[in-house]
């Protein structure tokens, strides 16, 4: 094109993934604006090294795609809500200028904490999630959502026995013997360390692999265990227990570094190795040999995935896998240890940024159950008001929260006003009121704190927004402003922000320096002599007694209430049984997929998604590959192809549908979490999408 300028510009990768790629983006400019010609990775980041996922590498696509919002919308007069509902552009000062009246009016009539934020992670660090946005919840009073979708299970265990602690650096498995991959599937959802295990078996390393599904990693392990969903609590135990009784536990290291080793073995002890197999649906055979490996190989690190913590066992589970490292004593030699989900490779401090006090008495709704909140259901209102307004942003919440058609059922409600604040034009959109058209990556600041690669990255916008999109912050400081709740020495511009929040998370002055003002990458826990610091070598766990709690009655009580609240017995380590009935015997699981992050990237999938099956469950049903299926329990059903056996087959007893389908990625445009149930798990509320049980069938 003529007078065409190409300039390439430093970024970083923020979406919701492990790796934290550090990026070169080239632009080129020409009198019609900016254009995103190339994304590709750069080197700044040492894990991955330059390589990057083919969704990012497509980003441009994104940025400039025919469904990207480019103007604040309103629903037509007369347009009900839901799909095919019918908008019109406002300008943006009309749209917040309707939004902040509409809080107005509902905080009058209802309350503040009528006003429901619904929020998740979609693409969103430090200065886009949980910073101006939080700055006006809390100054407006509105209800606080407890953002428990992801990692809560994880992470709530994960606090309770160690504390903020990084675990072993994914660098590092290099030199591991023994690699166990627990619930993950790195291939799709963190790739950057399937060359790292490749490196490691080419050294000599075994892999073990613990999945219900035949994933690629699990196909090239010397030992799959295709575990039954929601049971990795008995396998850990059954684990243990192997270990006590052969008198495998190091005992140094347990008298060291932990306290609890006696109720975590009287835990333990009910779970012999038959009991174990009988609800894993793992053989004895291979149970055992996975205690022997872990036993017999030194180094040994345990990497501990997201799909274990989906269920109403969720926490009690990690809590058991993070034990047994440390009942193992695979802690010490470099390349042995656990990696868990708790990442943040540095605790990014934003209280004093924010500038509005924390206000824990307004009532809380858990993000897993926004669909009742919405439909009024007091059972989860937390004795507070039915939403009047809900604001729904980094969050593509109609296709990504449980029980889908009770979000959808409340989204529809005449009587509730909706913003959408979004990239593109997704399914949640439809219900809304005001839709508002929002930044990427690329037309923002961002900075980011890894939840796998442990790097803490700042990356300034390489481009102007596109068409009218606006970063949150700037959004949100202009709702604080329209609802006159602005005070004195509020920063709300991004450099002023990013400022604030460095100075507030303590750098010292060389990580400061690393991280410089643009594209810069800090190693976040790296000795001087440039080796990752390595957990009960280096550093220690954050609890009071700087040791590992192997059983802390807070988890016990906790675990305990959840399970009261549906008449069972419970606490720590208790396992509740399958809730699989006659009528619903197959678990479904939604593993991520590669080609999107959860539902992001979504406008660029086409086709449908297949139901994966294995071939005794559809010979048992009559089913053959490529037939219409219907997926279907007491909560809701969804109309697709059957995939049967092959590549990711999940074992017999278990079918999957991948997480983060749009409308239009299912005949009946319901997906996975039309079937998935809004209970809790045991530690950390997380959301139990495993826990759905359905029953398949075929259909003309
Ligand atoms: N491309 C891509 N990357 C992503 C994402 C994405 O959607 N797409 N999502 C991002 C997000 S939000 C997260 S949280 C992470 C998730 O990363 P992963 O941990 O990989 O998460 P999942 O795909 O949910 O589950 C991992 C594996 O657990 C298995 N699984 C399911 N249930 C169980 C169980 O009960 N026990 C055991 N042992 N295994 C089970 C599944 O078959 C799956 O292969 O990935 C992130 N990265
Ligand atoms: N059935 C089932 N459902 C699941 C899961 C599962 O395993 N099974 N996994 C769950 C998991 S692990 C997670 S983490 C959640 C993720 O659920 P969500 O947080 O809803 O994640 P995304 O689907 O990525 O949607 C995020 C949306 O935010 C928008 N967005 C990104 N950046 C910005 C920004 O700067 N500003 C604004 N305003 N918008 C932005 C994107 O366009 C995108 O549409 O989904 C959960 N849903
Ligand atoms: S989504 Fe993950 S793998 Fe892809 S570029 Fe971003 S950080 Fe890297
Ligand atoms: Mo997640």
């Amino acid at each position: 094109m003529d007078g065409a300028h190409q300039l390439e510009r430093a970024s970083h990768c923020p979406l919701d993934c492990p790796d934290i790629c550090s990026l070169t983006v080239t632009l080129e400019q020409t009198t019609e604006g900016t254009r995103v010609t190339k994304v590709a990775g750069s080197e700044v980041n040492p894990f991955t090294k330059g390589v990057i996922c083919s969704k990012v590498r497509s980003f441009g696509d994104r940025v400039h795609s025919p469904e990207r919002l480019s103007t604040p919308l309103r629903r037509k007069a007369g347009s009900p809500k839901g799909p095919g509902a019918e908008f019109e552009p406002v300008t943006w000062p009309e749209a917040i200028q309707k939004i902040a009246a509409e809080m107005q009016r509902v905080r009058d009539d209802f309350g503040g904490e009528a006003i429901l934020p619904v929020s998740y992670g979609g693409s969103n660090g430090a200065l886009t999630e949980g910073l101006v946005d939080e700055r006006l919840w809390r100054r407006i009073g509105a209800s606080r959502l407890a953002r428990t979708l992801c990692a809560s299970s994880s992470g709530a265990a994960f606090m309770g026995l160690l504390g903020k602690m990084p675990g072993t650096d994914l660098r590092d498995y290099v030199h591991s013997k023994l690699i166990v991959i627990w619930g993950q599937n790195p291939k799709d959802s963190g790739m950057h360390l399937v060359p790292t295990i490749k490196e490691a078996q080419s050294r000599g390393a075994k892999l073990v692999v613990i999945d219900p599904r035949s994933t690629g990693l699990a196909r090239s392990a010397d030992l799959h265990l295709a575990i039954h969903p929601g049971t990795d609590l008995c396998l850990a135990l059954a684990v243990h227990r192997i270990f006590f009784q052969a008198g495998w536990q190091d005992d140094n290291f347990l008298a060291q570094y932990t306290t609890g080793v006696e109720q975590l073995r009287a835990a333990a002890d009910p779970w012999t190795v038959e009991r174990a197999a009988a609800e894993t649906r793992l053989a004895t055979a291979d149970i055992r040999r996975l205690a022997e490996l872990i036993h017999d190989s030194e180094p040994a690190v345990i990497r501990a995935g997201w799909g274990p913590e989906r269920s109403r066992n969720g926490g009690s589970a990690l809590a058991a896998i993070y034990s047994l490292a440390s009942v193992a004593g695979l802690y010490g030699p470099r390349g042995g240890g656990l990696t868990a989900s708790l990442g943040r490779a540095i605790p990014i401090s934003k209280e004093k940024t924010i500038r509005a006090p924390k206000v824990l008495d307004l009532r809380e709704v858990s993000l897993n159950q926004v669909g009742r909140a919405l439909c009024g259901d007091v059972s989860v209102l937390d004795g507070g008001p039915t939403p009047a307004l809900a604001f729904i942003y980094n969050c593509n919440a109609a296709s990504t929260l449980p029980n889908q058609n009770a979000v959808r059922a409340g989204l529809k409600r005449e009587d509730l006003f909706t913003v959408v604040f979004e990239q593109v034009m997704a399914d949640t959109n439809y219900y809304a009121d005001i839709i508002l058209p929002a930044t990427t990556f690329l037309e923002h600041d961002e900075i980011k704190s890894g939840y796998g690669a442990t790097f803490l990255t700042y990356a300034r916008a390489v481009m102007e927004p596109v068409a009218s999109a606006r970063p949150n912050c700037s959004v949100f400081a202009d709702l604080i402003d329209a609802l006159g709740l602005t005070e004195a020495g509020d920063c709300t511009s991004e450099v002023d922000l990013a400022k604030s929040i460095l100075d507030e998370t303590q750098l010292s002055s060389r990580q400061r320096e690393v991280l410089g003002e643009t594209g810069g990458t800090l190693p976040a826990f790296e000795l001087e002599s440039g080796r990752a610091s390595m957990p009960f070598v280096d550093h220690f766990p954050n609890t009071d007694d700087q040791k590992m709690h192997l059983f802390p009655a807070a988890l016990d009580a906790e675990a305990r209430a959840r399970a009261a609240e549906s008449g069972a017995k419970g606490g720590l380590y208790v396992y509740q049984p399958d809730p699989a009935t006659a009528a619903f015997p197959l678990a479904m699981i939604s593993p991520a997929m590669g080609r999107m992050t959860t539902s992001t990237f979504g406008e660029s999938f086409r086709g449908q998604a297949p139901l994966y099956m294995n071939d005794k469950d559809a010979e048992a049903r009559g089913i053959k590959d490529g037939d219409k299926v219907r997926v279907f329990n007491e909560q809701g059903e969804v109309h697709v192809r059957a995939q049967v056996g092959g590549r990711d087959c999940p074992a017999a007893g278990t079918v999957a549908l991948l997480k983060g389908l749009w409308e239009r990625h299912t005949e009946n445009g319901s997906s996975s979490n039309s079937l998935s149930p809004d209970h809790l798990s045991d530690l950390g509320g997380n959301a139990c999408f495993n826990d759905a049980r359905v029953e398949v069938s075929t259909r003309a």
